[in-house]
């Protein structure tokens, strides 16, 4: 695979067969079109689809039998073939050219027989009828309930608060460009165009992203926000030519509420975070700043830069804070401060020479939530560091809420923490689905156990 891949689509079918057939099942993506239907789509379910073995000049269907499912992808055997499995396709269930049974002669569309069918079973209609005795198919509204969850709430010239890619401790008024898939190209207003026009700075998130919030968010909850350069003029860009409009909080998924009572997180207070411009890696942390709504701010301990711009943001609700000890009882390797030996370092020293204390274990959500993801799933996921790129990856580890994922050809340093709630991952088939361009691996895997030598990534803020 590589650069051929990405200009002929990558071949998921293809690929998975060669690595094992197992992805995460659409019902585990809660953010994605279809999730709620998906418990009705199994092996065994019988389909009308379009039938490519034909010479026939016009469009005839024939019907199959779905015999692998891994996320949107289905495996379809036509039916006639029975267990010879040499002309089994591969097919994008929302994408396809497939019905459920009952839907060529609702539409007057023929149902054909593959020709090599044709040749060994004489009276295919009584065969036909038999094998569809008790049948299962997909729902009726399966293409309906498709289109409608594509819906989005934003489109071009909305206007939000997103995290500043080059200070990622405040925020900075942008302006949504281009939708894809409930993913958003957001412009920051003074990022500025360069002498053809062409954008300087965006920044890609999912409209779920907790890194974006309604106009009006950071001044509500005490977060510091970049002011807008107003020499800067951006307005030759279609995106500011619209007539644009601030979002509000209910285009926003909603939080959990977190009480802020008596015992919250207090400055000071030390726990264990992943680091945000290394994903990879969780750290020795502490809380730097209370804001209001339940927000945070967190520093990682040891290496902050000391004006406080490398801090992050994190709701209290968030999966990314976790509680002092969570790394060991999880068998995680914690990356203490510089100076700090991975191996001989323990919380209680630390705490005692540092003269602080732990956040309290019940303010974090570790709420196990029964997710089904297992390790070895494949899925798409975006590079979190460079979040335009949505990419073939891997569940390495399950941890309690958490998935360790790996992208597909790359080192382990690029691996990545995130929730598996996250709205930045999706299930095989998806960028097809929503046109959004997938970044297949770049190279073939390094040997299982055995790491590729590199030089070390340099972390950049996305
Ligand atoms: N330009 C970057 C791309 C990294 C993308 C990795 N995605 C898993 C680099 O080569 O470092």
């Amino acid at each position: 695979f590589g650069q051929d891949a990405t200009l002929a689509g990558f071949d998921w079918g293809n690929y998975l067969e060669k690595s094992g057939l197992l992805a995460s099942p659409v019902s585990c993506f809660r953010h994605v079109p279809l999730c709620a239907q998906w418990d009705d789509i199994y092996v065994g379910l019988k389909v009308e689809v379009l039938n490519t073995h034909t010479a026939l000049p016009s469009k005839v269907y024939w019907i199959a039998t779905v015999v692998q499912l891994a996320g949107y992808m289905a495996l379809l055997r036509y039916e006639g073939f029975e267990d010879d499995d040499s002309h089994d396709l591969w097919c994008n269930l929302g994408t396809a050219d497939v019905h459920p049974i009952g839907w060529c002669a609702v539409n007057s569309k023929l149902l054909v027989p593959p020709q090599e069918v044709h040749q060994h079973i004489k009276d295919w209609k009584s065969y036909l009828m038999e094998r569809l005795v008790g049948a299962h198919t997909l729902p009726v509204d399966f293409h309906v309930k498709m289109a409608d969850s594509l819906r989005c709430p934003f489109r071009q010239g909305v206007r939000v608060e997103v995290v500043d890619r080059s200070q990622v401790s405040r925020t900075r008024l942008a302006v949504v460009d281009t939708v894809i898939g409930g993913r958003l190209r957001l412009l920051y207003e003074d990022g500025g165009l360069g002498p053809s026009g062409e954008v300087l700075s965006d920044f890609w998130c999912h409209m779920q992203s907790p890194l974006l919030h309604p106009v009006g968010w950071s001044e509500r909850v005490g977060h510091s926000i970049k002011q807008t350069d107003t020499s800067v003029n951006m307005s030759s860009h279609p995106a500011f030519r619209k007539v644009l409009q601030n979002s509000v909080q209910d285009q926003f998924k909603k939080l959990r509420t977190v009480y802020m009572g008596d015992t919250f997180f207090e400055e000071g207070m030390k726990l264990e975070a992943i680091d945000p411009l290394n994903l990879g890696n969780i750290c020795v942390a502490s809380v730097r700043k209370v804001l209001l709504d339940g927000y945070i701010m967190v520093g990682i301990d040891g290496v902050e830069i000391g004006d406080g711009s490398d801090w992050f943001c994190y709701h209290a609700s968030s999966h990314a804070i976790l509680p002092v000890g969570y790394c060991k009882s999880n068998n995680i390797p914690l990356t203490p401060p510089p100076g700090y030996d991975r191996a001989t370092f323990t919380w209680t020293e630390y705490l005692e020479e540092t003269g602080t204390v732990a956040a309290p274990r019940r303010l974090f959500n570790t709420d196990d939530v029964g997710h089904g993801f297992t390790s070895g799933m494949k899925l798409e996921a975006v590079d979190l560091m460079e979040p335009r790129l949505v990419c073939v990856a891997t569940v390495r580890r399950c941890v309690g809420r958490l998935l360790l994922l790996h992208f597909d050809g790359w080192e382990p340093e690029f691996d990545q923490w995130v929730d598996c709630q996250t709205p930045e991952i999706y299930p095989v088939g998806w960028c097809e689905i929503t046109g959004y361009q997938l970044q297949p691996p770049i190279g073939p895997e390094p040997p299982q156990g055995q790491e590729r030598l590199h030089t070390s990534k340099k972390a950049k803020p996305f």
